[in-house]
Protein backbone atom coordinates (compact mmCIF):
# COMPACT_ATOMS: atom_id res chain seq x y z
CA UNK A 1 0.00 0.00 0.00
CA UNK A 2 2.82 2.43 0.74
CA UNK A 3 4.31 2.46 -2.81
CA UNK A 4 1.05 2.97 -4.30
CA UNK A 5 -1.28 6.39 -4.39
CA UNK A 6 -3.27 4.71 -1.62
CA UNK A 7 -4.75 7.69 0.54
CA UNK A 8 -4.83 6.47 3.68
CA UNK A 9 -8.70 6.81 5.22
CA UNK A 10 -7.22 8.87 8.68
CA UNK A 11 -4.58 8.26 11.73
CA UNK A 12 -5.28 6.80 14.65
CA UNK A 13 -2.95 7.52 17.86
CA UNK A 14 -3.64 3.95 19.72
CA UNK A 15 -1.79 2.48 22.99
CA UNK A 16 -2.34 1.05 25.95
CA UNK A 17 -3.00 3.55 28.63
CA UNK A 18 -0.20 3.76 31.67
CA UNK A 19 0.24 1.37 34.30
CA UNK A 20 -1.57 -1.44 31.57
CA UNK A 21 0.70 -4.41 29.80
CA UNK A 22 -2.10 -5.83 28.02
CA UNK A 23 -1.53 -5.32 24.00
CA UNK A 24 -3.67 -8.29 22.67
CA UNK A 25 -6.58 -6.64 21.78
CA UNK A 26 -5.34 -3.34 21.41
CA UNK A 27 -2.63 -5.06 18.45
CA UNK A 28 -6.24 -6.86 17.06
CA UNK A 29 -7.86 -3.59 16.47
CA UNK A 30 -4.54 -2.06 15.13
CA UNK A 31 -4.55 -5.09 13.01
CA UNK A 32 -8.34 -4.26 11.38
CA UNK A 33 -7.53 -0.74 11.32
CA UNK A 34 -4.53 -1.09 9.06
CA UNK A 35 -6.90 -3.61 7.25
CA UNK A 36 -9.55 -0.87 6.30
CA UNK A 37 -7.11 1.89 5.04
CA UNK A 38 -6.04 3.88 8.37
CA UNK A 39 -2.56 4.90 9.12
CA UNK A 40 -1.88 3.76 12.58
CA UNK A 41 0.80 5.32 15.32
CA UNK A 42 0.40 2.34 17.61
CA UNK A 43 2.28 3.61 21.05
CA UNK A 44 2.15 0.25 22.31
CA UNK A 45 1.70 -0.77 25.71
CA UNK A 46 1.92 1.53 29.29
CA UNK A 47 1.49 4.51 27.57
CA UNK A 48 1.50 7.67 29.33
CA UNK A 49 -1.12 11.17 28.58
CA UNK A 50 2.06 13.01 27.43
CA UNK A 51 3.23 10.48 24.64
CA UNK A 52 -0.38 10.43 23.73
CA UNK A 53 -0.43 14.11 23.09
CA UNK A 54 2.90 14.65 21.65
CA UNK A 55 2.02 11.86 19.23
CA UNK A 56 -1.28 13.14 18.26
CA UNK A 57 0.33 16.80 18.05
CA UNK A 58 3.29 15.71 15.70
CA UNK A 59 1.30 13.26 13.41
CA UNK A 60 -1.50 15.56 13.44
CA UNK A 61 -3.65 12.55 14.41
CA UNK A 62 -8.10 12.91 14.65
CA UNK A 63 -8.21 9.83 16.22
CA UNK A 64 -7.01 8.80 20.00
CA UNK A 65 -7.91 4.55 20.72
CA UNK A 66 -6.99 4.06 24.46
CA UNK A 67 -7.77 0.21 25.65
CA UNK A 68 -6.99 -0.90 29.34
CA UNK A 69 -7.89 -4.15 30.45
CA UNK A 70 -6.86 -3.68 34.48
CA UNK A 71 -10.33 -1.75 36.30
CA UNK A 72 -6.98 -0.15 38.40
CA UNK A 73 -5.95 1.59 35.08
CA UNK A 74 -9.43 3.25 33.67
CA UNK A 75 -8.11 6.40 35.75
CA UNK A 76 -4.87 6.66 33.66
CA UNK A 77 -7.73 7.07 30.28
CA UNK A 78 -9.77 9.56 32.74
CA UNK A 79 -5.62 11.23 33.04
CA UNK A 80 -5.24 11.30 29.06
CA UNK A 81 -8.43 13.05 28.79
CA UNK A 82 -7.37 15.48 31.13
CA UNK A 83 -4.21 16.12 29.45
CA UNK A 84 -5.67 16.32 26.21
CA UNK A 85 -8.01 19.11 27.58
CA UNK A 86 -4.94 20.48 28.82
CA UNK A 87 -3.77 20.46 25.47
CA UNK A 88 -5.97 22.27 23.72
CA UNK A 89 -7.54 19.34 21.95
CA UNK A 90 -10.39 18.53 23.14
CA UNK A 91 -12.91 18.73 20.40
CA UNK A 92 -10.12 18.76 17.95
CA UNK A 93 -9.47 14.90 18.38
CA UNK A 94 -11.92 11.90 18.40
CA UNK A 95 -11.45 9.62 21.34
CA UNK A 96 -12.53 6.18 21.26
CA UNK A 97 -11.99 3.68 24.34
CA UNK A 98 -12.67 -0.16 24.87
CA UNK A 99 -11.51 -3.17 27.25
CA UNK A 100 -14.06 -5.11 28.91
CA UNK A 101 -13.67 -3.09 32.03
CA UNK A 102 -14.75 0.46 30.08
CA UNK A 103 -18.67 1.21 29.71
CA UNK A 104 -20.71 3.53 27.77
CA UNK A 105 -21.31 5.47 31.24
CA UNK A 106 -17.50 5.43 32.11
CA UNK A 107 -17.07 6.89 28.22
CA UNK A 108 -19.78 9.59 29.20
CA UNK A 109 -17.97 10.43 32.26
CA UNK A 110 -14.60 10.86 31.23
CA UNK A 111 -15.85 13.33 28.09
CA UNK A 112 -14.95 9.95 25.48
CA UNK A 113 -16.66 10.28 22.11
CA UNK A 114 -17.15 6.15 21.66
CA UNK A 115 -16.19 3.21 23.73
CA UNK A 116 -16.05 -0.35 21.50
CA UNK A 117 -17.47 -3.38 22.72
CA UNK A 118 -14.86 -5.22 19.90
CA UNK A 119 -12.19 -4.40 17.34
CA UNK A 120 -14.67 -4.36 14.46
CA UNK A 121 -17.18 -1.86 16.99
CA UNK A 122 -13.72 0.12 16.96
CA UNK A 123 -13.53 0.12 12.90
CA UNK A 124 -16.57 1.24 11.78
CA UNK A 125 -16.67 4.11 14.41
CA UNK A 126 -12.92 4.86 13.09
CA UNK A 127 -15.26 5.10 9.52
CA UNK A 128 -17.12 7.34 11.33
CA UNK A 129 -14.85 10.16 12.73
CA UNK A 130 -13.59 10.54 9.49
CA UNK A 131 -16.93 10.45 7.10
C1 LIG B 1 -3.31 -12.31 28.49
C2 LIG B 1 -3.52 -11.71 29.87
C3 LIG B 1 -2.39 -11.17 30.52
C4 LIG B 1 -1.02 -11.12 29.88
C5 LIG B 1 -0.98 -9.95 28.85
C6 LIG B 1 -0.06 -10.27 27.68
C7 LIG B 1 -0.12 -9.23 26.61
N1 LIG B 1 1.01 -9.10 25.93
O1 LIG B 1 -1.14 -8.57 26.37
C8 LIG B 1 -0.09 -10.89 31.12
C9 LIG B 1 0.39 -12.23 31.61
C10 LIG B 1 1.08 -9.96 30.92
C11 LIG B 1 -1.10 -10.36 32.14
C12 LIG B 1 -0.72 -9.67 33.28
C13 LIG B 1 -1.62 -9.26 34.27
N2 LIG B 1 -2.94 -9.49 34.31
CO1 LIG B 1 -3.87 -10.17 32.85
N3 LIG B 1 -5.04 -11.18 31.65
C14 LIG B 1 -4.81 -11.70 30.48
C15 LIG B 1 -6.09 -12.43 30.00
C16 LIG B 1 -5.91 -13.93 30.27
C17 LIG B 1 -6.47 -12.25 28.54
C18 LIG B 1 -6.56 -10.80 28.05
C19 LIG B 1 -6.62 -10.80 26.55
O2 LIG B 1 -5.61 -10.61 25.88
N4 LIG B 1 -7.82 -11.08 25.96
C20 LIG B 1 -7.98 -11.25 24.53
C21 LIG B 1 -8.21 -9.90 23.82
C22 LIG B 1 -8.38 -10.15 22.34
O3 LIG B 1 -9.41 -9.34 24.33
P1 LIG B 1 -9.51 -7.85 24.83
O4 LIG B 1 -8.24 -7.33 25.33
O5 LIG B 1 -10.70 -7.75 25.71
O6 LIG B 1 -9.80 -6.99 23.51
C23 LIG B 1 -11.00 -7.02 22.78
C24 LIG B 1 -12.06 -6.02 23.27
O7 LIG B 1 -11.99 -5.73 24.66
C25 LIG B 1 -11.82 -4.81 22.42
N5 LIG B 1 -10.86 -3.79 22.78
C26 LIG B 1 -9.78 -3.81 23.58
N6 LIG B 1 -9.18 -2.63 23.60
C27 LIG B 1 -9.89 -1.81 22.81
C28 LIG B 1 -9.73 -0.46 22.49
C29 LIG B 1 -10.68 0.15 21.65
C30 LIG B 1 -10.51 1.61 21.32
C31 LIG B 1 -11.77 -0.59 21.15
C32 LIG B 1 -12.76 0.06 20.28
C33 LIG B 1 -11.91 -1.94 21.45
C34 LIG B 1 -10.98 -2.53 22.28
O8 LIG B 1 -11.40 -5.35 21.18
C35 LIG B 1 -10.61 -6.53 21.39
C36 LIG B 1 -10.84 -7.51 20.26
O9 LIG B 1 -12.17 -7.55 19.82
C37 LIG B 1 -7.18 -11.78 30.93
C38 LIG B 1 -8.36 -12.68 31.30
C39 LIG B 1 -9.37 -12.80 30.21
N7 LIG B 1 -9.80 -14.00 29.98
O10 LIG B 1 -9.74 -11.81 29.58
C40 LIG B 1 -6.36 -11.40 32.18
C41 LIG B 1 -6.78 -10.23 33.00
C42 LIG B 1 -7.15 -9.05 32.10
N8 LIG B 1 -5.52 -9.87 33.80
C43 LIG B 1 -5.78 -9.56 34.96
C44 LIG B 1 -4.78 -9.24 35.93
C45 LIG B 1 -5.24 -8.96 37.35
C46 LIG B 1 -3.42 -9.19 35.57
C47 LIG B 1 -2.25 -8.85 36.48
C48 LIG B 1 -2.48 -7.72 37.49
C49 LIG B 1 -1.86 -10.16 37.18
C50 LIG B 1 -0.78 -10.02 38.24
N9 LIG B 1 -1.21 -10.13 39.49
O11 LIG B 1 0.36 -9.78 37.91
C51 LIG B 1 -1.15 -8.51 35.47
C52 LIG B 1 -1.17 -7.00 35.15
C53 LIG B 1 0.03 -6.53 34.45
C54 LIG B 1 -0.19 -5.11 34.01
N10 LIG B 1 0.38 -4.14 34.73
O12 LIG B 1 -0.90 -4.86 33.04
C55 LIG B 1 -7.27 -9.51 35.28
C56 LIG B 1 -7.83 -8.10 35.32
C57 LIG B 1 -8.86 -7.92 36.43
C58 LIG B 1 -9.35 -6.52 36.46
N11 LIG B 1 -10.62 -6.36 36.12
O13 LIG B 1 -8.66 -5.59 36.76
C59 LIG B 1 -7.84 -10.44 34.16
C60 LIG B 1 -9.29 -10.12 33.74
C61 LIG B 1 -7.75 -11.89 34.71
C62 LIG B 1 -8.68 -12.12 35.88
N12 LIG B 1 -9.83 -12.70 35.66
O14 LIG B 1 -8.36 -11.79 37.00
N13 LIG B 1 -2.39 -10.63 31.77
Amino acid sequence: MAKTRFKPKGKVVIGTVKGDLHEIGKNILVMMLKGAGFHVIDLGFDVPPEKFVKALKTENAKILAMSCLLTTTMISMEDTMEALREAGLSGKVKVMIGGPPTTDDFAKQIGADFRGRDAYEGVEQAKLFVS
